[in-house]
């Protein structure tokens, strides 16, 4: 049994698209669990990255940004936002430094509506040549008014300053336990093969432009273990005919990069050589088929 003061619990990361949650999620556990990339809406499921130490167990849930719209691939990002605010015991409300004051006081209301406790940090504070976030009021607002602790932090140029203060925002706020959720060694829930297709899309996310990232989903078609070396089959499917062979590129030299890559990621994942081979498919209009979102796993599973 741990010490009364033992903490653990599930804190959600909440954010407009690309705030930079799962930069500062990786930070926090000084390993990449969760893709990032330049482009909105790259974290599609939620992420599990778990960090323990003698007096606390945090499981972070890194989350796709809000987003409005209520059809397709969009609600399903948005159902996920509010599944994954509803089983948290903390929320992390995560704010760029150049988030707009109107997105940031949505946000606030959202959270607020939660009930939950909830801490926010201002992140990218290295993209602020001079002067205060445009948020910085409202937090501060929140801070005199409710008592809301927040920081500004930069999680890619201090990310170890961004690791003690984050760890140090949430660890109050979580329910006191008797033992740690998971297993202490542990980092993620994610399975090996979920994190190898996510990394695949990451490096298709970086070469690839406008819709194309938007429209792409990957999948382990199989993953084979039985010989020395680990063989990887993903399907990367594309929803429209014409991205296929962008995403190929000329003598297929765009995939084969992307491939490089990917295998790279996987290979530090595992801690050893794997073989990875990618196809390339079609599933027509996918991001607004319920039927074909389904079958790529973009399902709401745990309610
Ligand atoms: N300059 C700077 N860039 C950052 C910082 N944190 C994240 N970024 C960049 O912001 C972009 C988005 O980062 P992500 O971590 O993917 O953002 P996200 O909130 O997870 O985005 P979604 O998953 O799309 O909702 C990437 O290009 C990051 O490198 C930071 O502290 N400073
Ligand atoms: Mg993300």
């Amino acid at each position: 049994m741990k010490s009364n003061s033992y903490r653990a619990g599930f804190v959600a990361l909440l954010g407009e698209p690309n705030a930079g949650k799962s930069t500062l999620m990786n930070a926090v556990l000084k390993e990449k669990v969760s893709i990032v990339s330049e482009k909105p809406q790259t974290t599609r499921g939620r992420i599990h990255g778990i960090h323990s130490d003698k007096d606390r167990q945090i499981v972070f849930v890194d989350a796709p940004g809000v987003v409005a719209k209520e059809a397709g691939l969009n609600k399903f990002l948005r159902d996920e936002v509010t599944s994954v605010l509803a089983h948290s015991d903390v929320v992390l409300l995560v704010v760029a430094a150049t988030d707009s004051e109107e997105a940031v006081a949505r946000l606030i209301e959202r959270v607020v509506e939660s009930g939950k406790p909830w801490a926010a940090v201002i992140t990218k504070r290295d993209l602020l040549k001079e002067g205060l976030a445009p948020a910085s009021a409202l937090l501060r607002a929140q801070s005199a008014e409710r008592g809301i602790r927040f920081e500004v932090i930069s999680a890619l140029k201090k990310s170890s300053e961004a690791r003690d203060i984050v760890l140090d925002l949430v660890t109050g706020l979580l329910p006191q336990a008797e033992a740690p959720l998971y297993d202490e060694e542990l980092l993620t829930t994610e399975p090996v093969r979920k994190l190898a297709a996510e990394f695949v899309r990451e490096a298709c996310f970086r070469h690839t432009r406008q819709e194309v990232p938007y429209g792409l989903a990957v999948r382990v078609a199989r993953y084979d273990e039985t010989g020395k070396l680990p063989k990887i089959y993903c399907d990367i499917l594309v929803d429209r005919e014409g991205h296929k062979g962008i995403l190929i590129g000329a003598g297929g030299a765009n995939l084969k990069r992307i491939g490089t890559e990917a295998r790279a990621e996987i290979e530090r994942l595992v801690g050893g050589k794997v073989y990875l081979e990618l196809h390339v498919d079609v599933r027509e209009g996918w991001t607004k088929n319920p039927g074909l979102m389904k079958e790529l796993g973009y399902v709401i599973v745990r309610e």
